[in-house]
Parts: C-alpha cells; structure tokens; sequence
C-alpha cells in the first residue's frame, strides 16, 4: 500500500513537473486546425460575468438569450442564472474584454429561472424580455428605453401564470400575423429540485398567451391551451412546413403509450372550422378534450 502511494505520489510530482517544464498540454498545443482561408485556427477565452468579475455569487447559468438591448449596435447577453436566482444583462462595446453588466431581477421573483423570450411586446421599438422561473411563474420584464443599463425595468408577474408550480420553457412569436406578439409557454407545474421528484403528477398544459396592448396589467395576458401532458418540458413556435404560418412542434413525455413528437400545425380557412382535430379519436389523459379544460383557460387555437 505504501509502495502504491509513493508511486501515485511520484507520478503526480512528474506531471506537475512536466507541466511547470513547459511540456504540451491540450490548450498550448500548436494548432493544426486550419481554416478554408489558409489561417490556423485558435480561440481566446474572455470574461463576460462571473462571480470573480461581479461581486455576487452567481451560480448555475443556464438559458441565455442575444439581442441588441440599448440599439448601440453591439450584441447584449442576457443571462439566467438559475441556481443563485439572477436575471442579469451583459453590455456589449468594442473592446471583447469589457461588457457592463446589470442585475434586472434577483431573488424570489427569478427563483430557479430557466428560460428567456426576447420581443417588442408592446411595439415601442424596444426589446423586452419574457422569462419562465421553475420556482415561480413568467415574468415580463419592459425595456424602458431611457435608462435601459440602469436596471429599471417595469415587470409584471402575468396573474394566470401565479400558483402554477414551475414553468421551464417561453417563447414569444407572432402566431396570428396581426404584428403583435403572443407568448408560448410550458407548464411544468411540480418542481423537481436538481432534476429529481416524483413523475405522479396531474397533466399539466402547453399555452399560448395573448398579451393586449397593455402587457404590463398583469391581467392583460390571457391563457390558451395547446396541449397537457404529465411534466410538460417543450414546445417550440416554428413554421415547420414553410408555408408562412406559424405551427407548434412539441414532444410529449411521461405520458406512457402517448409520449411522442407532434405537430400541431396551423390551418386556416374560409368558414369556421373546429378549432382543434386531434391525430386520434380517443387520447390519454395527457391531452384530455376541451370539455375538461381548466376553467381559466379559453381556447386551444387562435381566434
Ligand atoms: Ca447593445
Ligand atoms: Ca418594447
Ligand atoms: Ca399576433
Ligand atoms: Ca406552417
């Protein structure tokens, strides 16, 4: 046993010696990768936020979304931190190495946030954020276009997203065409700290939201059902045939001989139709029929 721990001891010592020698290691091996222009191709880490860089104890990011925050023509990040409960945006400028970054929410109103929407919700021209907490509900955060780096941004908790449990998935997406943007979210409902828990959970839904012209009442957002399913995880806007109209690609897991991919494509046409046909005549209590919709919830497609 000594003999065996001398010798880890010893290896150890050679590879930190080797290493302190300025022998190769994978990040200061010279590149062989070489581009379709003739130049070698490396990469330079730089510090966009972090705990050392911050100051906070910013932990578990995970989503993050790109755009173009304050219009200066420079990327901006936001990111949510879902582990420490932070909403935080990344500044971009010129220089790769200097990003402001501000805090736009923290604490129970961001609790174990997930995932990010960016969209002009209200048409002022200005970028908003739409965020699903796993330990909470959706919250709308308003770019107020003067004072945007100072973190005072105008948010609302929609009310019929209050007392769900976790919601994991957002989108924002104009489904109607009408130019104004609609929401598309996933209720996961159970909270599974570190991804474990119990799957006995009651169906839960997949909706889409109108919002009004006024998204910061928190009463504007109306709920539409698309779909329930037992711990809902996604549900992407897409227009998945190209035809111009916006459909819904989703997977349905935990639901037995129901899980599956789906599409729920839009249709349109000249009199009024059903407003939804179901791939199958009977379905799993997954997806019950609109006779048992929650009684919040208005309709499965649009009007
Ligand atoms: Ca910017
Ligand atoms: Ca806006
Ligand atoms: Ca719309
Ligand atoms: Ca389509």
């Amino acid at each position: 046993m000594l003999r065996n721990i001398l010798c880890v001891g010893l290896l150890g010592v050679s590879i930190v010696s080797a290493a302190r020698a300025g022998e190769p290691t994978v990040a200061n091996t010279p590149t062989d990768a070489v581009a379709a222009d003739g130049l070698f191709i490396h990469w330079r880490e730089h510090i966009i936020d972090d705990e050392v860089k911050s100051g906070l104890p910013l932990r578990g990011a995970d989503g993050f979304e790109l755009a173009d925050f304050d219009q200066d023509g420079h990327l901006d990040v936001a990111v949510m931190w879902e582990d420490s409960s932070h909403l935080r945006i990344s500044f971009g400028g010129d220089d790769a190495d200097h990003w402001q970054t501000v805090t736009l929410a923290a604490g129970a109103e961001v609790k174990e946030i997930e995932d990010g929407a960016v969209g002009d919700v209200n048409g002022d021209g200005w970028l908003a954020l739409l965020v699903a907490t796993e330990g909470g509900s959706l919250l709308y955060l308003q770019n107020p276009g003067e004072g945007i780096r100072e973190g005072a941004w105008e948010r609302v908790v929609p009310s019929v997203t209050s007392d769900r449990g976790s919601w994991i998935r957002v989108y924002l997406a104009d489904l109607n065409r009408d130019g104004r943007l609609e929401a598309i979210a996933v209720n996961k409902g159970v909270t599974m700290p570190s991804g474990k828990g119990s799957m006995d959970a009651p169906p839960t839904p997949v909706s889409w939201f109108s919002i009004g012209d006024k998204p910061l009442e928190a009463d504007a957002w109306v709920e539409h059902e698309l779909n329930r399913t037992v711990i809902p995880v996604n549900a992407r806007p897409i227009d998945l045939d190209g035809d111009g109209l916006l459909d819904v690609l989703y997977t349905r897991g935990n639901s037995g001989e129901y899980d599956g991919l789906y599409w729920l494509r839009q249709e349109r046409s000249e009199s009024p139709q059903a407003v939804f046909t179901p791939a199958r005549e009977k379905e799993s209590r997954a997806l019950p029929l609109p006779d048992s919709f929650l009684s919040r919830a208005v309709n499965w497609i649009l009007r």
